[in-house]
This record gives structure tokens, C-alpha cells and sequence, in this order.
């Protein structure tokens, strides 16, 4: 269990200037990331730009990150697609390459019931013995998951748990009542991580993590030492965390984590991929203007 508790960056996808998988640069970055502390990668997700990549880009970019990392961090591989074919190729593929879990976004785009998004996991499931940890994301995917469908899913061992990506963190409580300690519960959005470790993350998934993995990993050995955190750090970690999440937000999440490391020598480019935006010359001064200001 203690692998899969504490900090999962959920890994940006390099690219080069023609859109294409820069690898190098994802090498580098899963170089950059292991040493800060975190306990694992999920790869392929949102922040990843799964849903604009080819499943053959997917597994390729999966196979990478497990060579890469060489068995020092868990490897949570997101294989969530809107259909369930699809999501058990790239399931299977996760098991041979040796992945220690695999994550499934909830199916969007085709209006279906719980009972048909719960057949959705229960058949990736079978098709393989690899623990599953559900992808909640509401706001990307419309999906309302209820409290019946997280219990019912909990209570097959081997889906192990959920990535909250949600601000409801009265939501995420319910969930650890109803579900239960073993059940794990990963906090989602970056910005609310201190109040979703009190709600009852075990951990969490992130994509402010490949930008700064170490104020996250600091909050979350506060936040799971035996005696209670010290709050005023805690706060102040949170807000030193969101006072950058504030301003990325103005700009858009994946974009902006590139053109951080982009400007850290992390990336070689900070392409994302159409339809995505890129950054105009204009917004590029901005966020160089606004780091040049807070180093001052
Ligand atoms: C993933 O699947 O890649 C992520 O874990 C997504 C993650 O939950 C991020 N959500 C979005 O980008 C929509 C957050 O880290 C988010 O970027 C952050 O909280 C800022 O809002």
C-alpha cells in the first residue's frame, strides 16, 4: 500500500516543434522529477494530452517511462478511452510492460448510465490482474459519479481506489465514510491538496507537480507525519503552491507546466499539440515577466 500512498506527478507530454513525442525530453523530465521525493508517475493522463495522442503514441510514451525509471517510482498508467476496447489494448499493453497499476478516465462523449460505466471498469478489470484506480474528472467529462457506484466498485479488491479531480471535497469524505480506509483516494486538483489530505487523501495526482514537485512532496510528509501537521507551514506551503496555480490558471495548465520547464532547460520546446493553444509571443513576456518579478 505505502507505494501507492504520497505524490504522483501526472506526466506533461514533450513535444517538438512539429507536434511530434519529443522522448529525450521525456527521459529528462522523468530524470528531473525521481530525486524530489515523489512516490510515483501517472502517465497518459489529461495533463499527459492522452485524448489527442494515438494509442500507439500511448504505449509508446508508457514504454519510455518504465525503462526510464528503472523500478525506482510506482507507474500508475492511465489507459482510459471513451470506449472499452480500446481502454483494455491499452491495459494489457500497461500489464506486459510492467506497469504497477492502470487508471481509467470515466467514459465521456456517449451519454451512458453507472451501470454500463461500472461494466466499463469491471471489463478492463478482468482483462487483466493489474490494480485499477478510477479517474473522476466531472468537469472535463460531465460525468457525476454516485456514492453507490464508488461503494459497489470498492468492494472488488482490485479496484483500489480513486483520482478525485474535483473541488468537493465534502464529496471526497463521503467517499472515504462509504468506501473505507483501504480504499485510496488521490486529491486531484493541486490548489485545494492540504484541504483534500484532511478530507482523506492518501495522496495525490497532479500536473503542478512536474513544475514543482517538492513543495507537494513537503505537504504531504506534514500532513502524514503520526503527530498533527504543523498548520501555519502547511498554509504557508499551500499558498506558496497556488500563488503560481493562480497565475497559470490565467494562461492555460499544460502550456504553461511546458513553458516552465521549457525555461528550466527541462524541455527542449514548449509545443503542445492542435488543437491545443500555443502560446503567442505576448503571453510568453508575460510569464517571463511575472517569474522575473517575483525573483526580485
Ligand atoms: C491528469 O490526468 O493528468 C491530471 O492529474 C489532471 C490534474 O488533476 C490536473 N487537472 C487539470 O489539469 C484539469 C490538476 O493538477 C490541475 O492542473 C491543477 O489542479 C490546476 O488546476
Amino acid at each position: 500500500r505505502d507505494a501507492f500512498c504520497g505524490i504522483f506527478t501526472a506526466l506533461l507530454t514533450p513535444m517538438s516543434e512539429d507536434g511530434e513525442i519529443d522522448f529525450p525530453s521525456l527521459e529528462r523530465l522523468v530524470e528531473h522529477q525521481i530525486g524530489q521525493g515523489i512516490r510515483g508517475f501517472y502517465v497518459g493522463g489529461s495533463t499527459g494530452e492522452a485524448f489527442i495522442l494515438t494509442s500507439d503514441e500511448r504505449e509508446r510514451i508508457l514504454e519510455t517511462v518504465v525503462r526510464a525509471a528503472a523500478g525506482r517510482v510506482t507507474i500508475v498508467a492511465h489507459v482510459g478511452c471513451i470506449g472499452t476496447k480500446e481502454s483494455i489494448r491499452l491495459a494489457k499493453h500497461a500489464e506486459r510492460q510492467g506497469a504497477d497499476a492502470v487508471s481509467a478516465v470515466v467514459p465521456f462523449y456517449y451519454k451512458v448510465t453507472m451501470k454500463e460505466i461500472r461494466e466499463h471498469y469491471e471489463a478492463i478489470m478482468a482483462a487483466t490482474s493489474l490494480p485499477m484506480i478510477v479517474y473522476h474528472f466531472p468537469g472535463a467529462t460531465g460525468v457525476s459519479l454516485t456514492m453507490d457506484f464508488y461503494e459497489q466498485l470498492s468492494r472488488t479488491p482490485q479496484c483500489i481506489g480513486v483520482k478525485f479531480t474535483s473541488l468537493n471535497l465534502f464529496e471526497m469524505q463521503q467517499i472515504r465514510t462509504r468506501c473505507g480506509k483501504q480504499f485510496l483516494i488521490y486529491n486531484g486538483h493541486d490548489e485545494v491538496y492540504a484541504g483534500g489530505a484532511s478530507a482523506g487523501a492518501d495522496g495525490a495526482i497532479g500536473s503542478t507537480f512536474n513544475m514543482m514537485p517538492g513543495l507537494f512532496v513537503r505537504m504531504h510528509e506534514l500532513v502524514s507525519a503520526e503527530e498533527r501537521p504543523h498548520m501555519p507551514t502547511l498554509q504557508a506551503l499551500q499558498a506558496e503552491a497556488n500563488e503560481v496555480i493562480a497565475h497559470m490558471v490565467q494562461f492555460d495548465v499544460i502550456a504553461y507546466e511546458k513553458y516552465i520547464l521549457y525555461l528550466q532547460g527541462v524541455l527542449a520546446t514548449p509545443t503542445v499539440r492542435q488543437p491545443l493553444k500555443q502560446f503567442t509571443r505576448e503571453e510568453r513576456e508575460r510569464i517571463e515577466s511575472y517569474y522575473a518579478q517575483s525573483e526580485t
